[in-house]
């Protein structure tokens, strides 16, 4: 067992918020068929949204290119589906929200009480949701107020998850704990673009999305570092991670966990396969704990 803010974790393997997390049943099916030590939801807002118009992703030589646009059924069109997550899945279950202000947030939050998730996630960082996301998540003081509005009337741990297109993410981290967050997740997508260039369009319609999947690894690694050194609070990893080796190296960087986004597509069972590689990966170099691999990197000066 592995504690990560007070939840207690299989493994340090968790689901990342927006992949197969828009119904209980594929929550519950990552967790209990892929094997991952907790899930997250996808993020939930305020009021139903259809998303932006198709295509919505498209898959690149490097990774994928998103922009659904945030669709969600809302937080009362969402509370049955979190329910049978915290029923049947057996790990802890993670709500993701989202919202255009502190009072949003907190209506999200309280909204999703009923259905107690064991934490909540922040979602300040979508990088193409107008009046959301990064427009929120670019401002320290705005991060501030909405951990803080989110921590004022929620008793369960609050992750806040951090963009990386800013100039200082270490700036955005430390709002966030001193709003209160018990951990930060880092990174949302990178902002990106593709054009077909035989029409001339760009491929998304919505013109331009956010990057994840290999090409942004490095982006997340460094991310994760710089934020281990800057903060007090658990940093937790996603960008990129599809094998165990990816996984050690967020943790050497200073990640106390790591979340596994667009390699889900390839194969729901990626979890144990990356949480029996660590396994291995340990007993070979001796270390008693996964613990003792949290930051590791920064001890090699
Ligand atoms: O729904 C999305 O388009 C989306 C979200 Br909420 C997010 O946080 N990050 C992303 O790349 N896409």
């Amino acid at each position: 067992m592995y504690t990560l803010t007070g939840l207690k974790l299989k493994n340090p393997t968790i689901l990342a918020a927006g992949v197969l997390g828009t119904t209980g049943a594929s929550l519950c099916r990552v967790a209990r068929e892929g094997g991952a030590g907790a899930v997250v939801t996808k993020s939930i807002g305020p009021m139903p949204k259809t998303g932006h118009f198709n295509p919505s992703m498209v898959k690149l030589d490097c990774g994928f290119l998103n922009a659904m646009g945030l669709p969600n059924p809302s937080y009362p069109g969402f509370l049955q589906e979190l329910e049978i997550a915290k029923k049947d899945s057996r790990v802890p279950v993670i709500a993701s929200i989202f919202g255009g202000s502190p009072a949003e947030f907190k209506e999200v939050a309280e909204g999703l009480l009923p259905a107690k998730p064991n934490a909540f996630e922040l979602n300040v960082s979508c990088p193409h949701a107008e009046g959301y996301g990064a427009a929120v998540g670019s401002d320290p003081c705005l991060v501030e107020a909405v951990t803080e509005a989110v921590k004022d009337v929620v008793n369960v741990p609050v992750w806040v998850k951090l963009t990386p297109n800013v100039s200082d993410i270490t700036c955005i981290g430390t709002a966030a704990e001193s709003g209160g967050a018990d951990a930060v997740v880092v990174i949302n997508t990178l902002k990106g673009m593709a054009i077909d260039i035989e029409s001339g369009y760009p491929v998304l319609g919505n013109r331009s999305g956010g990057l994840s999947g290999k090409a942004v690894k490095p982006v997340a690694v460094k991310c994760v570092y710089d934020l281990y050194t800057a903060l007090e609070i658990p940093v937790i990893g996603v960008g990129g991670v599809s094998t165990w080796q990816d996984a050690v190296e967020m943790m050497m960087a200073g990640a106390a966990a790591v979340q596994v986004g667009s390699a889900v597509y390839d194969r729901v069972d990626i979890f144990s396969e990356i949480s029996t590689g660590i396994e291995a990966f340990l007993q070979r170099k001796g270390y008693s704990d996964v613990k003792k691999l949290i930051g590791l990197s920064h001890e090699m000066v």
